[in-house]
C-alpha cells in the first residue's frame, strides 16, 4: 500500500519514526522556583538574585530508576533531558564552567546516573541543549534576556565577546557527545528572533555548521532537530497539533511535536491547566495519524520526583498504551486510499499491514466506513481482540428512505459502551 516516506535526512530516523513516543524531561534550578522555567526572564532576575537556587539546589529524592521505569510503563521509547537549560546550570561535571551541579549542595553528576538508567530500561538517548545562556559572562543581551531592561547590564555588552560563548557551546557539546556512550538524540533550543533593539542569534553567532562537523563525527546516526538554524533530521511543532503530515518546500518531512503535561515545561507547583488522559492520548494519536512522533514532558520537583499529577498522566497514558500500543509503534498515516470517518483518526502499520480506527466520539451502533467494502478480511477491538461484525450497505430503511450509505459502504457494528478511552478498531485489511 503506498504510504508516505519523508524525505531522508543526515541521521539515522528508522527507530524514531517507529518509536514514536518519547518523553522529555526539563530539570534544572527553576524546578524550586517553582514557577516556569522562564523564572529568570519573566521576572527579570540577577544572576546575584537567583543564586539562591544554586545554593539550595539538592534533589535529594532524585532517583533516574524511578523516572525510568515511569517513562517506560507510559510507553515510552526515547528521553531527552535538558543537560543544560537558558539559566545555564549544567547537570553534568563540566570541565568548562563552575555553574554545575557537582558544585551545589547535591554535589553528585545527575546525567550520568541518568543515561545509564533509561539505557537500562531499553529507551534511545536524547539531549536537550540550551543554545541561550543567561549566565555566562560572554552570552549578550538580547529580546529573551532576564537583564534586557537593564541598563548598566546591557552597558557592559561591549566587554562581552559573543564568539567567546560559542566556543563553550562547542566545548560543552563536544563534552556530551564523548562522554555519555551513544547518544540518539540532540536537541538544541533555540535561535533567538531580533527584537527590542536587540539582534536575534542564529546559525552564525552559534557557528552551527562548526558544530555540527564536529557532532556527526563523534556520533554519526544521531538525529538533531532544527533549531541551530539549519534543518538536520527532525522539525519540532511545540505546544500545537499540526494539521497534516508537515512538509518543506512541498516535501513530507520527519516531525515530532513536543508538548506539556500543563504549560510550562519547568515545574510550576501552582499552574492547573493541565490535560486529561484523554486528550495526551488523543494527541500522541493525532501525531502518528499524520506521521509523526510526540515527545511529552515531565518537570520534576526540586526533591528530584515525577510529581503525583505528571505520575498520574504517565500511568493513564501507559494503561491505554498496554492494550492499544499497536496502533502507535511502527506505525504511521493510513494510505490516502482511505478515506477517515469524522471523529476518528486512523494509524496503518504497512508491514502487517493492519489499520487502526481510533474512535475519537462513540457512535450509537455503527460505524461507517466509505469506500473499504472489499478490502477488509476481519475486524476487531484492539483492547480485547473482541470481534467487530461487519454489514455492507446495511440499512433497515432500504427501500423506504434515499439511504445515506450504500453498496460501497462497510458498516461496523459496534458495543453501545466504548470499551476505554480512545477505543481503538484493529482491521486486518486484504
Ligand atoms: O524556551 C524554551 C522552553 O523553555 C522549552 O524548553 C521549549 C521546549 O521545546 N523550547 C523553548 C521554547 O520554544
Amino acid at each position: 500500500m503506498g504510504v508516505i516516506q519523508p524525505m531522508p535526512t543526515p541521521g539515522n530516523t528508522e527507530w524514531f519514526r517507529a518509536d514514536r513516543f518519547g518523553l522529555f524531561i526539563h530539570f534544572g534550578l527553576y524546578a524550586e522556583a517553582a514557577r516556569h522555567e522562564w523564572v529568570k526572564s519573566r521576572e527579570e532576575i540577577s544572576n546575584e538574585d537567583y543564586q539562591k537556587y544554586f545554593d539550595h539546589f539538592d534533589p535529594d529524592l532524585y532517583d533516574p530508576k524511578a523516572w525510568a521505569k515511569a517513562a517506560k510503563n507510559a510507553g515510552m521509547k526515547y528521553f531527552v533531558i535538558t543537560t543544560k537549560h537558558h539559566e545555564g546550570f549544567c547537570l553534568w561535571d563540566s570541565a568548562y564552567t563552575d555553574y554545575k551541579v557537582t558544585n551545589t549542595p547535591y554535589g553528585k553528576d545527575i546525567l550520568g546516573p541518568m543515561v545509564e538508567a533509561f539505557r537500562e530500561e531499553g529507551l534511545k538517548v536524547g539531549f536537550y541543549h540550551s543554545l541561550l545562556d543567561w549566565h555566562h559572562p560572554d552570552y549578550t543581551v538580547d529580546a529573551c534576556h532576564p537583564m534586557r531592561n537593564n541598563k548598566e547590564y546591557i552597558e557592559k555588552d561591549k566587554e562581552r565577546d559573543i564568539t567567546r560563548y560559542a566556543d563553550y557551546l562547542y566545548n560543552q557539546t563536544e563534552e556530551l557527545m564523548t562522554k555519555f556512550g551513544k547518544i540518539d538524540i540532540l536537541w538544541f533550543d533555540f535561535s533567538v528572533a531580533p527584537g527590542m533593539g536587540f539582534e536575534g542569534k542564529g546559525k552564525d553567532i552559534w557557528q552551527s555548521e562548526r558544530l555540527l562537523k564536529m557532532i556527526r563525527s563523534y556520533q554519526p546516526d544521531i538525529i538533531i532537530n532544527d533549531r541551530l538554524q539549519i534543518d538536520q533530521d527532525i522539525k519540532t511543532p511545540e505546544q500545537y497539533q499540526p494539521r497534516e503530515w508537515l512538509k518543506v518546500n512541498g516535501q513530507p518531512v520527519v516531525w515530532e511535536a513536543c508538548q506539556t503535561l500543563s504549560g510550562s515545561w519547568g515545574y510550576y507547583r501552582d499552574e492547573e491547566s493541565w490535560k486529561s488522559v484523554e486528550m495526551l492520548i488523543k494527541m500522541l494519536v493525532d501525531s502518528v495519524s499524520k506521521g509523526g512522533n510526540m515527545i511529552l514532558n515531565v518537570g520534576p520537583t526540586g526533591r528530584g520526583e515525577f510529581d503525583h499529577r505528571a505520575m498520574a498522566a504517565l500511568e493513564g497514558i501507559g494503561k491505554w498504551m498496554h492494550y492499544n500500543s499497536r496502533s502507535i509503534y511502527g506505525c504511521t498515516a493510513a494510505p490516502e486510499e482511505f478515506k477517515c470517518p469524522e471523529d476518528c483518526r486512523f494509524t496503518y502499520n504497512p508491514k502487517t499491514n493492519r489499520l487502526y480506527v481510533h474512535v475519537f466520539s462513540w457512535p450509537f451502533r455503527h460505524l461507517h466506513l466509505d469506500g473499504f467494502v472489499g478490502k477488509v478480511e476481519y475486524a476487531q477491538l484492539l483492547n480485547d481482540a473482541s470481534e467487530i461484525k461487519m454489514e455492507v450497505g446495511k440499512d433497515e430503511n432500504a427501500g423506504t428512505i434515499d439511504t445515506a450509505f450504500g453498496s460501497n459502504t462497510l458498516s461496523l457494528i459496534l458495543p453501545i459502551k466504548k470499551p476505554n478511552e480512545v477505543p481503538v478498531i484493529e482491521l486486518f485489511l486484504k
